[in-house]
């Protein structure tokens, strides 16, 4: 039975492992990456497209930015739409700040890409993985092309999603969760058609929100706000683009249409556990926090995780545990800010299902709210704060 010893054991291989993989080896700290996917499931997955401009720094500081350098399409603002019209919220002017569109898909490929030239070892495709002893010697089971495989390792690093293992393995007295669910869910399409806009369209519409983003010059991705038990075989490709027309369209302006390559229902949750540290297991990223994709936080929340427990680690092999001890609470201070964002985007830019009195109300409140932001220095600089990205702490 294959037994390895290392100093910190990753579970997961998307952005989040990959990218603290990355960062312990260029600080000289072994590891391991083990996932339970195979390799071009890992490269095939479609999610975020937004990255803060820390997040670009995060990637060149890392060797892994020539892609972002080269393809990645930098964004001066946003358009907030409502009411028929299309208001421009120009990050630039406003705090001389940008994002970068570029896709997770493409993040994850230039991160096994750097993985591969290293040779470091990342085992896709692993079945049974379980962590142990997280209080005393921290172990991770897992078997691999058939074999049993045991990694001892001084810490555990849970960067397994979501639906992943390390947070359930934390036990549940320890562990408080926060969370929210949302009355509509996203239905997400790629489209091979260049964008009809040259920034990302955020509306609100009679029918509910609507978004424009895209992921390169001939590739497209849309959102349309849809019902959470919606079946994806009861929206066509046809009744996707009606839906698209109608409330992404203003005077003037119309969207073009293109061969749709996938799509998807996304669900909507905010979601944040009480502590990210456990023993000797940390967790980054989807593991212990979700956001409702309004902001374009998840992505860029799992970097900046995972940029500091890597200081962290780097730091206590230096012989100073401080930053380690207090990962989990600056981590969570900073998604605490993400998370309202998140909802305060969400909650401004959806339409609550029901034709009740309330739902009447929370809309045209909504509409008062995009009002006023996008006629407001202030409101838009605050905006533009918390789009391209919180610093740290
Ligand atoms: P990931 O990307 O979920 O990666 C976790 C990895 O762990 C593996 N794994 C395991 N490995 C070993 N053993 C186990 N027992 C394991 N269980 C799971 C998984 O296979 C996977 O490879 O988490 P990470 O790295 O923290 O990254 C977070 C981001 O992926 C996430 O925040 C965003 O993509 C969220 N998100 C979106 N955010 C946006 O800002 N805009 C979007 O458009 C957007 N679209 C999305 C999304 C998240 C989605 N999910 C999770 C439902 C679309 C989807 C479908
Ligand atoms: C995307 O391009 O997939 C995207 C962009 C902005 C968001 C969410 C998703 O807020």
């Amino acid at each position: 039975m294959p037994n390895l010893t290392t100093r910190v054991a990753i579970v997961g291989a998307g952005p989040a492992g990959l990218l603290l993989g990355r960062s312990l080896y260029q600080a000289g700290i072994d590891f391991v990456i083990v996932e339970n996917r195979d390799r071009e499931y890992v490269l095939g997955r479609i999610r975020a497209g937004v990255l803060e401009q820390g997040s670009v720094e995060t990637l060149e500081q890392l060797g892994v930015g020539a892609g972002v350098q080269a393809n990645g399409m930098i964004h001066d603002g946003i358009y907030l739409q409502f009411a028929s019209e299309r208001h421009h919220v120009d990050f630039s002017d406003l705090i001389g700040r940008t994002v970068t569109i570029y896709g997770q898909q493409a993040v994850v490929r230039d991160l096994v890409d750097a993985h591969d030239a290293a040779g470091t070892p990342v085992f896709y495709d692993a079945s049974d993985v379980a962590v142990h002893d997280l209080t005393g010697t921290p172990s991770l089971t897992f078997s691999y092309n058939g074999l049993p495989y045991t990694v001892k390792a001084d810490f555990v690093v849970g960067a397994d999603g979501f639906h992943g293992i390390c947070r359930q393995s934390v036990p549940a007295d320890e562990l408080t969760i926060y969370q929210r669910d949302y009355p509509f869910a996203w239905l997400g399409i790629l489209a091979e058609v260049a964008p009809s806009t040259d920034e990302l369209i955020y509306a609100l519409h009679d029918d509910g929100f609507a978004m424009h983003s895209m992921r390169s010059p001939t590739v497209s991705r849309l959102y349309l706000q849809v019902d959470p038990a919606d079946d994806i075989a009861s929206w066509s490709d046809a009744r996707i683009w009606d839906a698209l027309h109608a409330r992404l369209g203003v005077p003037g302006w119309s969207l073009e249409e293109g061969l749709i390559t996938e799509k998807s229902i996304l669900p909507m949750r905010s979601f944040v556990v009480s502590t990210l540290h456990y023993g000797s297991l940390f967790l980054v990223g989807d593991a212990g926090h979700i956001v409702p994709p309004t902001g374009a936080k998840g992505l860029n929340s799992a970097m900046s995780d995972v940029t500091q427990l890597s200081a962290a680690l780097v730091a206590h092999y230096s012989g100073d545990d401080g930053l380690l001890a207090g990962y989990s609470d600056v981590a969570l201070a900073r998604q605490w800010k993400v998370q309202q964002f998140s909802q305060w985007m969400t909650e401004m830019l959806h339409k609550r299902p029901g034709g009740d009195a309330t739902a009447a109300f929370d809309y045209r409140s909504q509409l008062g709210r995009l009002d006023y932001v996008t006629h407001s220095d202030e409101a838009m600089r605050s905006l533009a704060q918390q789009y391209t990205g919180l610093q740290l702490t």
